[in-house]
């Protein structure tokens, strides 16, 4: 199957364990998939490799058997050795057409951009979804940037040819802000690692997103 077809889903999770409520990113990927979140996106800055080989292989069969989408995140290695889906790249990680040669065809390729330039890069380049963010401010990533906002989401979305994920200080409180701009697709790490009862929040998520969808 087209592994982009993934990309039509609602919530994109990304770990991050310190930000993880005292839970380790197994745990917080198990919960994830109990409530139905099917994009999982690996990402850890305080491990070692062999440390994050080790989740990965983990949350790689999880996902396999839970039928959804693992993307690893900066690590093509990683990716390639638990034979995840997809690896995501920012703009000072290996170049897509790099990482192309060395994943093949089948995995697939995310990249971050965050103004009209890079965006236009990755339009002409072999990515096959666009990060676009952050669209609010975050204290997740402090090299993150300014935020873009919605009016750049939005012009983004409209001009790009390859599906569009928002990231960037996504929560409850904005997230039908952000699907108005025509990005169905949303990256949340804090907002969703860090609460308690994950399943709980994210069925509340896509309460909100129904309500919105009836009334339009
Ligand atoms: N890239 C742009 S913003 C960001 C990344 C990885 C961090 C998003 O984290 P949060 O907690 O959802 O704001
Ligand atoms: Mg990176």
């Amino acid at each position: 199957m087209d592994k982009s077809v993934y990309l039509q889903t609602d919530i994109y999770a990304i770990t991050c364990e310190a930000l993880s409520a005292g839970r380790n990113n197994i745990e917080v990927v198990r919960q994830l998939l109990a409530a139905d979140v099917k994009i999982i996106q690996y990402r850890e800055k305080e491990k070692t490799k062999r440390e994050k080989y080790e989740q990965c292989f983990q949350i790689s069969k999880m996902c396999k058997k839970a039928k959804a989408l693992f993307i690893v995140n900066d690590d093509v290695d990683l990716a390639l050795a638990v034979e995840a889906d997809g690896v995501h790249v920012g703009q000072d990680d290996l170049p897509v057409e790099v990482v192309r040669k060395l994943v093949g065809k089948k995995m697939l390729i995310g990249v971050s951009v965050s103004s009209p330039a890079e965006a236009e890069a990755a339009a002409a380049s072999d990515a096959d979804y666009l990060g676009v963010g952050p669209v609010f401010g975050t204290n997740t990533k402090t090299d993150a940037g300014e935020p873009v906002g919605l009016d750049y989401l939005a012009l983004v979305a409209a001009r790009s040819d390859r599906p569009i994920v928002a990231i960037g200080g996504i929560n409850e409180n904005n997230i039908l802000a952000v699907r108005s701009c025509g990005v169905s697709c949303v990256a949340m790490i804090s907002a969703l690692v860090s609460k308690k009862d994950i399943a709980g929040y994210v069925a509340a998520l896509r309460e909100k997103i129904s309500k919105q969808q009836r009334v339009l």
